[in-house]
């Protein structure tokens, strides 16, 4: 890795659609700037980037997000290849929150797709510039025109600074409208006649939106009818960065047309570290808040936007630096974790290999070994002047599993090396639903969690097993009943146990949760013993009587009691406050609530009617449909009961052309011939076990 100055620095990520061809151009890109030797291809395993097993054989796809940094001429440039797979999407949209810049890969063919999106928006969100590159114009049946309509969409101006010389079998090469020069594989010279009129227009069309975007800008144009070359540049890059246009180059990753382009546009209308500005943080000490200027003098701080599990090297945690100079062998601080953490040495990270380095100043990205405890995420600084910056988001999981170890022998190796796996995928999680009992495996999507099953036979051979995760239903009251009396009295023989309390409850709104309120007055409990009852009332929660699910969206009002001054004790209150809170939502009229979820399944236009129809017949509600590059989304509201096993269904429905997504919605009542049979379900599991 080339010391080079901030400003010759670029960070960026690849980012759209599955099979668009991002590791294809990330290819592409490392053998123009002269990386590899030979362009590295995904179909025959020669990918440099897609360097996973799971991403060489069978179904090749991206499944995680990789990072190789180079040296090209005398600038330094890191590219992250992120996977278009909403499964393999979560390390992804991590990374993106530490770099400046992206480039938006779509088809030639289909245009903008529907699961773009998510990362366009992460990568708004965190003030990246994005450029788009149309991809496969090579391809039978490519149209750039209609693929620059369709980013159209995305709620910024697509305006072409790179025209396709030729179409499908014919692309030859690209027109460089900013310099108005035809790039061919011969090398750059000027556009061929044949060329030249829709070059001009295209170039004005550039000039007028650049000029739109800036007052100052758009007086000379009007005036003078065209801007200098380096006007538009820095006009393009300034509005780029607010967003408001989306430069599009175009060409073709596999048979390397237009790449050279981008390349150098990279360097031209993406930000350097510098560009892309200061950082919100606090400081470590006193807490002010502060803005971290990218300055190699400036006290170090980073964040980690990748941990990467090695064979060989162990656990390594993937530094963007965003001010100061990090050297090996010193002390940092994880300021997310408030603890000194060890840095040895410092390495360049190209696909799977690691090259050391000797220092890494702002806007490089380096991966340091076995930092302890430090994840993904995470701050780090320096021990003295340091500021803590806003930790990445995490992606949540929205599917689940529950899991269980193939072989009872492998129950311990099981968990340890699904967390080892937890470490590396953020957006996996393990953890035990108290509700059902059960240990759940969350993440992205299907794919997601049968692919970690695969990678734990991999790395770690063990084997587990997935099942359909039980439903965590919940229970509520439907009416408010005042003064129900739990009593707790035993007086025969030895010490007594006495305490009475009076409960008022009342429904909460959906989501409201539990809110517990000490209305006693003149004493009728002691002070220092209501925190008993309301103890004794929460256990009371974690079961409710129809099928033995947690009970939500209820207050409950301790109003009266009775106490007695020798006999009384928490003990006493505490199960007072549970016998009441019983009788009180048995008397409440309870319910049984199920998890809805919101459904959006993307399909190709003629299945529209066939998966509103099978969402109805799931009990779900469809609440709108809407266009999205090629494809339709319909987005519904469904009970997760019904969602379970979906995969399959979408598959036989659109001939495995859909995709959906689920996440979350909220809880609503079961309807009462179903909650008839989940009660009787429940009661028939209780007597068994
Ligand atoms: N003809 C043609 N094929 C391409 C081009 N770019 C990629 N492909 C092919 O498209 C397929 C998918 O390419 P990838 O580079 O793996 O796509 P990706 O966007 O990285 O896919 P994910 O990682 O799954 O999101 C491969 O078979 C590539 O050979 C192109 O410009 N022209
Ligand atoms: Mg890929």
């Amino acid at each position: 890795m080339k010391n080079v100055e901030s400003q010759n620095t670029r960070n960026f990520a690849l980012i759209g659609h599955a099979g668009d061809g991002k590791t294809s151009l990330g290819e592409a890109l490392l053998h123009a700037a002269g990386v590899t030797h030979e362009l590295g291809r995904v179909d025959d395993g020669t990918s440099v980037l897609n360097y996973l097993p799971e991403e060489r054989d069978g179904h090749i796809a991206s499944i995680s997000a990789h990072i190789y940094g180079f040296d090209w001429k005398d600038n330094h440039l890191t590219l992250v290849d992120t996977p278009g797979d909403r499964n393999f999407q979560g390390d992804g949209i991590v990374a993106l929150q530490a770099l400046d810049g992206a480039i938006l890969v779509l088809s030639a063919v289909d245009g903008v797709k529907a699961g773009s999106e998510k990362m366009l928006a992460t990568a708004r969100e965190a003030g990246c510039s994005v450029l788009a590159f149309v991809n496969g114009v090579d391809r039978e049946r490519a149209n750039f025109a209609a693929a620059i309509e369709s980013l159209s969409n995305l709620g910024t101006r697509p305006v072409v600074v790179a025209l396709p010389m030729g179409e499908s079998e014919s692309l030859s090469g690209v027109i460089d409208l900013l310099h108005m020069r035809a790039v061919t594989r011969a090398g750059a010279g000027d556009v061929p006649a044949e060329y030249a009129d829709a070059a001009a227009s295209a170039r004005e069309a550039l000039v007028e939106a650049v000029a739109e975007c800036d007052d100052t800008l758009l007086e000379k144009y009007l005036e003078e009818g065209e801007l200098a070359e380096e006007e538009i540049v820095r006009g393009l890059v300034a509005s780029a960065k607010r967003g408001e246009l989306m430069p599009v180059l175009c060409g073709s990753a596999t048979t390397e047309v237009g790449v050279d382009l981008l390349l150098r546009d990279v360097m031209e209308l993406l930000p350097s570290p510098v560009e892309r500005g200061e950082w919100p943080a606090t400081r470590v000490d006193g807490g002010e808040d502060t803005l971290v200027q990218p300055a190699a003098d400036a006290p170090f701080s980073g964040v980690v936007l990748k941990t990467i599990i090695d064979r060989y090297a162990g656990t390594l945690s993937a530094i963007r630096v965003v001010s100061g100079t990090l050297t090996p062998d010193t002390s940092l601080l994880n300021a997310s974790k408030e603890e000194k953490v060890r840095v040895a040495k410092l390495l360049a990270l190209q696909g799977d290999k690691y090259v050391e380095v000797p220092e890494a100043g702002p806007g490089d990205i380096v991966a340091c070994a076995k930092l302890k405890d430090t994840h993904t995420g995470n701050a780090l600084t320096s021990e003295k002047g340091g500021v803590k910056l806003a930790e990445l988001r995490i992606p949540q999981g929205v599917i689940s599993y529950a899991i269980v170890a193939a072989e009872q022998k492998d129950e311990d190796k099981v968990f340890s090396s699904l967390h080892r796996l937890v470490e590396e995928d953020p957006s996996l999680h393990v953890g035990r639903e108290a509700t059902t009992g059960e240990f759940l495996l969350t993440g992205m999507g299907e794919l997601h969690i049968r692919t970690t099953v695969k990678k734990l036979v991999r790395m770690f051979d063990v084997k587990i097993d997935l099942r359909t995760p039980k439903v965590p239903y919940r229970e509520t009251i439907t009416r408010a009943v005042q003064h129900v009396e739990g009593k707790l009295k035993k007086q025969s023989g030895g010490a007594g146990m006495f305490g009475v309390c009076y409960l008022d409850v009342e429904p909460m709104p959906r989501a409201a949760g539990f809110e517990f309120q000490d209305k006693i007055v003149g004493g009728a409990i002691p002070r220092n013993l209501i925190p008993a009852v309301e103890k004794g009332v929460i256990e009371a929660l974690d079961r409710g009587p129809l099928a033995g699910y947690p009970i939500v969206d209820i207050r409950v009002k301790c109003v009266d009691g009775k106490f007695h001054s020798v006999d009384s004790n928490e003990m006493a209150f505490k199960l007072a406050g549970s016998f009441g809170m019983k009788a009180a939502v048995e008397q409440a009229k309870p319910v049984l609530l199920e998890p809805y979820m919101k459904a959006e399944v993307a399909v190709p236009d003629e299945s529209v009617g066939d998966i509103m129809g099978d969402i109805s017949s799931r009990r779900g509600i469809v609440q709108t449909t809407e266009a999205r590059g090629s494809a339709s989304v319909v987005i519904a509201k469904v009970p997760m009961s019904e969602m379970l096993e979906y995969a399959s269904t979408l598959t036989s429905l659109t001939g495995g052309k859909g995709e959906f997504h689920l996440e979350f919605s909220h809880y609503d009542v079961v309807p009462q011939k179903l909650a008839e049979k989940i009660i009787e379900q429940s009661k028939a599991n209780a007597g068994k076990g």
